[in-house]
């Protein structure tokens, strides 16, 4: 009666996500369905498709008879996890940072590179991170017709990307600010967020989010890049299957809670034209066209948040650069950017088990 599918990371802010995606689902291919969380999470009951489900403490035993687990998880669980569910026979899904450059893991975007779910030797899976992925529908369209060779884009991310602690974060900076008349002198942020009792050390950010926008995402890299900035080329090349493409990236940390945003300069091979990328976007089913600047007319985080396509708007070509196209993207992070893009993977699996 269908196979068998497991969520690791039940209780987490992604995890949350996808049983909302399962929820939504008009159907599912899942004969069951088995939610899973650390020890501490362990007992507690969340409804699911109108059953209710015991959360089981994360075990190898919790695979037995698993065909699909998914992991919303840490780099870290995931790493140990993933290969004891894959070994126990499950075909794992990973959401985390830790597989997506084993060049024996396939890094799968289904409007990209769907082909690639069959050739896991690993018996795993990944799913590429966020900030990539928000832009992945719309530039993987783009490259099928013009053949893409550059890609300089500059981020907008929600401080969801960083967690339910990131989420707090700034709503905890939101009430320390209201009604002050702040952002007006230098440090003037920083001093009210003191005032009420909110250190720089304990924040999930470098700097304060409120009223402000930071240059920052991810760790440390060599020569100065960000974790996030080097996974947006890496990534962005593995999945398209381009390995010279040139990117560059610029990763920035937005008071937005959740949809990531970003300002794409492409390259291609050929020419292009702004009505020809309208024509691709407009026939790419998980890609929305939101383009008429004139009317006020635009993708915004707050006006798609929720939503599961990529919003493209802005759509323009290049004054002094041929074969280009800039244009802006948004794409809920937790959704597309994680849970959806991961369980649109799993659906693509389930009729090999049925
Ligand atoms: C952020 N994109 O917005 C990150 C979160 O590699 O899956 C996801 C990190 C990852 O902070």
């Amino acid at each position: 009666n269908g196979p068998v599918l497991a969520l690791v990371g039940a209780t987490g802010a992604v995890g949350t996500v996808m049983i909302d995606i399962l929820n939504g689902r008009e159907s599912v291919p899942w004969g069951e369905i088995r939610l899973i969380a650390s020890a501490r999470s362990a007992g507690k009951k969340i409804t699911v498709r109108g059953e209710e489900l015991t959360v089981l403490a994360l075990a190898p035993e919790v695979f037995d008879g698993v065909h699909v687990a998914m992991f919303d998880v840490p780099d870290e669980i995931s790493a140990q996890w993933a290969p004891i569910a894959a070994e126990r026979g499950a075909v794992a899904v990973d959401n985390s940072g830790a597989f997506r450059m084993d060049p024996e893991v396939p890094l799968v975007v289904p409007e990209v590179n769907a082909d690639k779910v069959r050739q896991r030797p690993r018996g795993i899976i990944a799913n590429p991170n966020c900030t990539t992925l928000s832009m992945m529908a719309a530039v993987g369209a783009l490259h099928r017709e013009f053949g893409l060779t550059e890609l300089v884009v500059a981020s907008y991310q929600a401080v969801s990307g960083a967690g339910v602690a990131g989420v707090e974060r700034l709503y905890a900076e939101l009430s320390a600010v209201a009604g002050k008349q702040v952002g007006v002198t230098a440090g003037d942020v920083r001093a009210a967020l003191t005032e009420a009792g909110l250190s720089q050390e304990d924040s999930p950010f470098p700097a304060p989010l409120v009223l402000n926008v930071v240059p920052w995402a991810g760790s440390l890299k060599q020569d100065g890049w960000s974790s996030e900035e080097l996974k947006v080329r890496n990534e962005s090349r593995k999945i398209l299957g381009i390995p010279g493409l040139k990117v560059s990236a610029t990763c920035v940390r937005v008071p937005v809670v959740t949809t990531h945003s970003l300002a794409v300069h492409a390259v291609f091979e050929r020419e292009v034209t702004v009505e020809q990328a309208h024509k691709v976007f407009a026939a790419q089913p998980s890609v929305v066209l939101v383009d008429d600047p004139a009317a006020g007319v635009f993708p915004t985080p707050a006006d798609v948040v929720g939503g599961d396509p990529t919003y493209v708007g802005r759509v323009r070509q290049a004054l002094d650069f041929p074969n280009t196209l800039d244009f802006f993207v948004c794409g809920d992070n937790l959704r597309k950017g994680a849970a959806l893009n991961t369980y649109e993977i799993a659906e693509a699996l389930a009729p090999e088990f049925s």
